[in-house]
């Protein structure tokens, strides 16, 4: 294995909320945050994050009247960019935080999972589906004495395998065909006494690690073995990323007393390794391109050092005998690129792929009057449900994008039908914020996907079209409690805004 991936923070910390022009966000990436004192962004007055020395540190504080906050690092963004490593890896974090009630330092892994991915690509469904596999690699709860598991030198190992089958150890059998002696339960108390007896996670520093082979799973606590269990299926196909944080009560349900402390702890990190025997997967800038006119430019680029990337363009598994990747390039008709990066003593990465298509044309209506077709239904549901199937209660022209003024406040849905006109030939991004889902097409395409009971949340997606009249449909349900819609929209000329009443149009009766 190589190493890939390493921060000694011994240089100014690079954090943004969302990582952004920089190297980690700081939320958990995917969405949920679990801290009582809650993952915040970084503020003059809170001073989450401060490089001291060669160290980070994640200060917690609680002021009064306020829900305090703390910190977490992410090490991918949103659109997947970021260190992830597939099989065989190694992940390895040395820290030290205190422990009291509340306290929660964590270094953990999670697959991968669909982050980044265009909820269009043809795979996206089966890896929504698969699962995800959360190695923790260590969780301390802090806080001393009886009914506190990790005190007396003691900290947690978890694996989760979350929407999987049953993982069994016993049927994970080793090569001679019995179950291997060596596999633990995947919830493991680790008593760091039985290890030379250096204290516990809250009295000194010590190394973490996880290493990821093909069969086994193996944690390591200052380069001892301390539990072992089968590889999950999850972790054999997808890359893994990691998370540190320093959580304060919540979802833990361990009650935080800080008081003492004056409402205040730290957790002081020395370093994060990533090892991996694989080359990273490329990624590709955009990884959906659109041709309009003019040929359209894609980036190919690799995090493993060291390694060259092999390219093709006719849809073919790429190896070292295919283009190698040396400049931006160039592509004028529609294809799937798809690339590997190769490196030495290094198994060739996942592939990446790219999608090139034409951009959209425009429809041509015959004629248009302002507004959108807004039908309103009725119904209870967790997901959007296929309106074209159902009879609407009502149905009229609506000049704007409104959920107000119907019979019900709860469980009943909205579909908005008609075209949007494109000023231009360009790339367009669309978002939806919503409470509970909501899905926006253009023609049969679903450009956001913001389905499911949630709060009020943005979700964006990306589409070439040419300038014109393209057909739009936006979908929206209510389950129960709070309600939002709301539709944005950006292009090259055109800062975010929300969408104007003026571009939307439907048939005229
Ligand atoms: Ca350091
Ligand atoms: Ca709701």
């Amino acid at each position: 294995m190589k190493l890939v991936y390493a921060d000694d923070f011994n240089a100014p910390l690079s954090i943004s909320p969302d990582g952004q022009n920089a190297k980690y966000p700081c939320h958990k990436t995917g969405g949920g945050d679990f801290s009582g004192w809650q993952f915040s962004n970084p503020s003059d007055d809170n001073k989450i994050f401060e490089q001291s020395g060669t160290f980070m540190r994640i200060h917690a504080s609680k002021k009064p009247g306020t829900n305090g906050s703390s910190g977490i690092i992410s090490s991918i963004r949103g659109d997947g960019s970021g260190v992830s490593v597939s099989i065989p890896s190694y992940f390895e974090c040395r820290f030290i935080a205190q422990s009291a009630p509340g306290t929660w330092p964590a270094f953990w892994t999670l697959t991968k999972g669909t982050i980044g991915m265009d909820r269009n690509d043809p795979e996206y469904a089966a890896t929504a589906k698969a699962g995800c596999d959360e190695l923790d690699i260590i969780e301390g709860y802090g806080g001393y004495g009886r009914g506190n598991p990790n005190s007396g030198g003691k900290y947690c190992i978890v694996s989760h395998f979350w929407n999987q089958p049953k993982f069994d150890w016993n049927v994970e059998k080793g090569p001679d065909g019995k179950p291997n002696p060596l596999f633990k339960p995947s919830n493991t108390t680790v008593d760091t006494m039985e290890f030379g007896g250096k204290g516990s996670w809250s009295w000194t520093f010590h190394t973490y690690g996880v290493q990821i082979t093909e069969t086994d799973t193996v944690y390591y606590f200052d380069d001892f073995e301390v539990l072992r269990h089968p590889t999950g299926p999850v972790s054999k196909s997808q890359p893994a990323w990691f998370l540190i944080n320093y959580a304060i009560g919540g979802i833990s349900g361990w009650k935080i007393d800080l008081n003492r402390y004056g409402n205040q702890t730290d957790m002081w990190v020395d370093f994060v390794r990533v090892y991996s025997g694989r080359a990273s997967a490329p990624t590709a800038t955009p990884d959906r391109g659109f041709i309009f006119d003019k040929p359209t430019e894609i980036r190919l680029a690799c995090s493993t050092e060291g390694s060259s990337i092999y390219y093709t363009i006719d849809g073919s598994e790429p190896t070292d005998k295919s283009l190698l990747y040396q400049k931006p390039l160039t592509i004028d008709k529609p294809c799937t690129l798809k690339a590997v990066a190769l490196g030495e003593g290094l198994k060739p990465s996942q592939i990446c792929s790219a999608e090139i298509a034409k951009a959209r044309t425009p429809d041509a209506p015959a004629s248009t009057v302002l507004g959108l077709t807004r039908s309103y239904y009725e119904g209870k549901w967790e997901f959007l449900p296929d309106f074209g199937k159902l009879t609407p209660v009502s149905k009229e022209t609506a000049n704007t994008i409104e959920i107000a003024g119907n019979k019900k406040q709860e469980n009943f849905g909205l579909l908005f039908d008609g075209f949007i006109s494109v000023p231009k030939d360009g790339i367009y991004t669309f978002y939806t914020n919503s409470d509970d889902g909501s899905r926006l097409l253009i023609g049969t395409r679903i450009v956001v996907d913001n389905d499911g009971g949630h709060g009020d949340q943005e979700r964006s997606g990306t589409i070439g079209l040419m300038a014109g009249k393209h057909a739009f449909k936006l979908e929206f349900f209510q389950g129960s409690g709070g309600k939002a819609l709301g539709t944005s929209w950006a292009g090259s000329d055109l800062v975010k805004q929300p969408i104007p009443a003026e571009v939307l149009s439907c048939l005229g009766e």
